[in-house]
């Protein structure tokens, strides 16, 4: 059983009937995947996809945000901005080494993203134009972000699962940071609560696009449903976001960019629900294969950070090799 779940140099797997039904029965029962059990290679490849997708998304997403630190209003904003990017680097840290429980390299994640190869959310490709940008980002950008990791808590295997504890405590601190901040706009002049109107006009519909294509478009939901991967659809979380997010701007003061927005009663077994307009689906697959308003600087971004962090890999590696031999020589 143990030597199944491996990948041929062909790309084909070794995985017999009764191995990919006794692994479906551990996920059935709601046991948590750890690192060394045998699991089929799709289930690694689907979590080394998402992960690392995920811890690049963390890395990314402090770009837009840090791009404030230097002209946050106040020493208190600043700070608080300061530490919320900090902990976006340690969101990116801790799914780094989930994924590597899982046989990818560190290395090699990073490879991917300066590269190009790897997706991370298409949210962090649009810029953040003015200070109520800070707001709306925390709000419905960390608003949409917990939304989808509560259900990643629960997610089958359990380094991820783990990880998300804590970045969700994380991020919804940033939400409420984020909201406090567009509440204070928004009680403070016109001009301010304008700019806070027009932060939320052009962040709506990408926060939205950042819960993924529409369920009958999305080519891996069925199956990290089945594994337990995902607990909810696209679509699923995307409705629940819209439903707690627009009484939140009902109480700014502020208007939902979509005039197509309507109260349907039937939804959710009687509870009513959100229906909402169409999404501007060639805009989402734009951004997400390279060429969004952002795509190219951010790319950038970070090869220059990885060129520029040559120096403390090299200095980490000699050290390492000194005390080696001086370990040897002992
Ligand atoms: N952007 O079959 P689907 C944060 C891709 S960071 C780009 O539905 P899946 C934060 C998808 O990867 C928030 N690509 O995929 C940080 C797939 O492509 P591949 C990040 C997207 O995986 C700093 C293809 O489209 N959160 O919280 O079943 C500051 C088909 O999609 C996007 C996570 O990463 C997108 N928006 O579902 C503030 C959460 N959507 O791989 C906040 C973990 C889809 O076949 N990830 N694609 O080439 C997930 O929950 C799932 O991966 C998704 C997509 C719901 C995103």
């Amino acid at each position: 059983m143990y030597s199944q779940g491996l990948i041929g140099a062909d790309g084909s797997t070794n995985e017999t009937e009764e191995f990919l039904a006794a692994f479906q029965a551990r996920i059935d029962a709601e046991e948590k995947i750890e690192p060394n059990d045998p699991m089929p290679a799709g289930y690694r490849r689907t979590l080394v996809r998402q992960i690392g997708q995920h811890a690049h998304s963390e890395i990314v997403g402090m770009l837009p945000e840090g791009n404030w630190n230097t002209r946050a209003p106040s020493l208190k904003r600043k700070a608080a901005l300061l530490a919320k990017v900090q902990d976006e680097g340690g969101h990116g840290l801790y799914l780094y080494s989930a994924a590597e429980t899982l046989g990818v390299s560190r290395e090699q994640m990073t490879e991917e993203l300066i590269s190009g190869k790897a997706k991370y959310s298409s949210i962090f490709n649009y810029p953040t134009l003015n200070w109520a940008d800070m707001g709306a980002v925390g709000w419905l950008v960390d608003g949409a972000a917990i939304m989808n990791q509560i259900a990643l808590c629960r997610c089958s295997y359990g380094p991820y699962a783990r990880a998300m504890i804590r970045v969700c405590a994380e991020e919804s601190f940033h939400q409420r940071q984020g909201y406090e901040i567009m509440l204070t706009m928004c009680n403070g002049t016109k001009a301010q609560k304008d700019m806070a109107q027009d932060a939320l006009n052009r962040l709506w519909w990408p926060a939205l696009m950042m819960f993924g294509p529409h369920d009958g478009d999305s080519a891996h939901s069925e199956q990290s449903m089945k594994w337990k991967i995902k607990r909810f659809s696209n679509d699923a979380l995307r409705n629940k976001f819209i439903n707690a997010t627009v009484p939140q701007a009902e109480f700014l003061g502020l208007t939902i960019p979509d005039p197509d927005l309507n109260w349907d009663d039937t939804l959710n077994n009687g509870a009513g629900g959100y229906v909402h307009g169409p999404i501007d689906w060639d805009e989402f697959w734009r951004v997400v294969n390279g060429d969004g308003v952002m795509n190219r600087e951010r790319l950038a971004a970070r090869k220059r950070a990885h060129d520029d962090g040559a120096w403390v890999r090299e200095a980490a590696l000699a050290h390492a090799e000194k005390r080696a031999a001086r370990m040897a020589a002992e």
